[in-house]
């Protein structure tokens, strides 16, 4: 049975999730009216992968025998600026994600909850591979600056970048 603060702190970051999946919807819808294609595959997929996080916690919360809660979610923004600041905002929320685990984390020990904490790993895990992911990105960006041939480029081959998950 978990602990309620377990369960609190666990139905706070599905909230994360799911906003972070919603997030990254609408930056894939951006970028698809943009005409940057690859990007906004990328970003769709993105978006799938941070549903499939959210339901690995509901499914967790409910089968350890707490109640898995599927709250209101702000509306994410609908402008992006540019695609360096689209991802400059993207590397910036994943550092966010890292730091809510990190709490969740916590609070998993100082409950004494090891099921929790050792469930928690595979996002642990996750997390360095996303930012590492989000940190090549920012870096290819920066190589292209204003080139563009080096979008192009860029737009068709970052649909080979993705993490495991
Ligand atoms: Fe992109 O992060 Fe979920 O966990």
């Amino acid at each position: 049975m978990l602990k309620k603060k377990v369960e609190e702190a666990l139905n706070g970051q599905i909230r994360v999730e799911a906003q972070s999946s919603q997030i990254y919807l609408s930056m894939a819808s951006w970028a698809e009216v943009k005409g940057l294609e690859g990007i906004s595959q990328f970003l769709y997929k993105h978006s799938d992968e941070e549903r499939m996080h959210m339901l690995k916690l509901v499914k967790y919360i409910n089968e350890r025998g707490g109640h898995a809660i599927v709250s209101e979610l702000e509306a994410p923004k609908t402008e992006f600026g540019s695609f360096q600041q689209l991802f400059k905002a993207l590397f910036e929320h994943e550092m966010y994600v890292s730091e809510c685990i990190n709490n969740l984390v916590e609070v998993t020990l100082n409950e004494k909850d090891f099921a929790t904490h050792n469930f928690l790993q595979w996002y642990v895990a996750e997390q360095i591979e996303e930012e590492a992911l989000a940190r090549t990105i920012l870096d290819k960006i920066s190589l292209i600056g204003d080139d563009k041939g080096g979008l192009y480029l860029f737009d068709r081959d970052i649909q080979q970048l993705t993490v495991d998950s």
